[in-house]
C-alpha cells in the first residue's frame, strides 16, 4: 500500500503553496508603472479584443469605492478617476496590469443603485453574458453603508447568472467589504460578521468578503485582493 503523506508535510505543502501564491501575485503586479488605460466601452459593439487576456471586473453602488480600489490594486494615485460625486464613471473602463502584452484586466463599471442608470445595467449584463475572458466579478459594499435592496437585488441577479444553463460556471464572484477604517474599531468585527451572513443570505455562492481600506497607510488588504485576483486568473 502506499504510504499516506503526513499531516506535517501536507501542512508544509500548503505553507509553501501559499508563499508561492504570494510571490507570483507580487510579480504580476509588481510593474505599477506600466499598467494602463486601454479603452473604454458605452456598448456591447465596443468592447474590445485584447488576445484572451484573463479579465476580473468590479461592480459596487456608485461611491463604494471601486476605481479607488482600482487605484490601489494597480499600485497608481490616479489613473483611475475616483470622486465624491456619484455616477462619474458611464461606461466600461479596461486596464491592463502590467508590461504589454499584459497578465490581465482589470474593468471599472458604472455604480448601480438609487443614481444607476437602466442602459448601464444593460452594458453590464452584455458584459457578463458574452465576455469569454471574464475570471471573476468582484462585487464591493461600503463598511459604513452595510447592504442596501439595490445590492441584494445584485447578489441576486448575478447569483443566477453565476451557472450556466449547461451547468458550467464561467466565473466567479468574490464579495469585497470597503471603507474599513469608517467603521469603529470596536464595531468592526460585528460589522463584518452581520454584512457577510447578508451578503450569504442573497448569494450563497458569493465567495466571503475581503475587508480593505484604501485610506489606511499603507492601505489595508490590497495585497489579499492582488493575490485572489491572480488566483482568479489562474496565473497562480
Ligand atoms: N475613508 C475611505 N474613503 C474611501 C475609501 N475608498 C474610497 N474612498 C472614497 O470614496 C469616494 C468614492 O470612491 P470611488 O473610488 O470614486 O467610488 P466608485 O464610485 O465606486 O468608483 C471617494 O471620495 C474616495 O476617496 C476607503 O477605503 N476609505
Ligand atoms: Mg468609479
Amino acid at each position: 500500500m502506499m504510504d499516506l503523506p503526513s499531516w506535517k508535510t501536507l501542512l508544509h505543502l500548503a505553507s509553501s503553496r501559499k508563499l508561492e501564491q504570494r510571490t507570483i501575485a507580487e510579480r504580476v503586479f509588481s510593474n505599477t508603472g506600466a499598467a494602463d488605460f486601454l479603452a473604454a466601452a458605452a456598448s456591447p459593439k465596443s468592447f474590445p479584443n485584447f488576445n484572451g487576456l484573463p479579465e476580473v471586473i468590479v461592480t459596487g453602488r456608485a461611491n463604494a469605492g471601486k476605481s479607488t480600489l482600482l487605484n490601489a490594486v494597480l499600485g497608481r494615485k490616479a489613473l483611475l478617476h475616483t470622486s465624491s460625486k456619484a455616477g462619474r464613471t458611464r461606461e466600461l473602463n479596461f486596464y491592463r496590469v502590467g508590461e504589454e502584452p499584459g497578465h490581465l484586466i482589470l474593468v471599472d463599471a458604472p455604480g448601480y443603485g438609487a443614481r444607476g442608470r437602466i442602459e448601464w445595467g444593460r452594458l453590464f449584463d452584455a458584459y457578463l453574458d458574452t465576455r469569454k475572458e471574464l475570471r471573476r466579478v468582484y462585487i464591493l459594499f461600503n463598511a459604513k453603508h452595510g447592504l442596501n435592496e439595490f445590492d441584494r437585488q445584485m447578489l441576486q441577479h448575478l447569483s443566477q447568472k453565476l451557472i450556466s444553463t449547461d451547468g458550467t460556471q464561467p466565473w466567479t464572484l468574490q464579495s469585497v467589504i470597503t471603507k474599513a477604517d469608517l467603521v469603529p474599531t470596536s464595531q468592526l468585527s460585528n460589522t463584518i460578521s452581520r454584512m457577510r451572513k447578508e451578503i450569504f443570505e442573497a448569494s450563497p455562492l458569493c465567495l466571503p468578503p475581503l475587508i480593505t481600506s484604501c485610506e489606511m497607510n499603507p492601505p489595508f488588504g490590497i495585497e489579499k485582493v492582488r493575490e485572489n485576483i491572480a488566483q482568479a486568473c489562474q496565473l497562480v
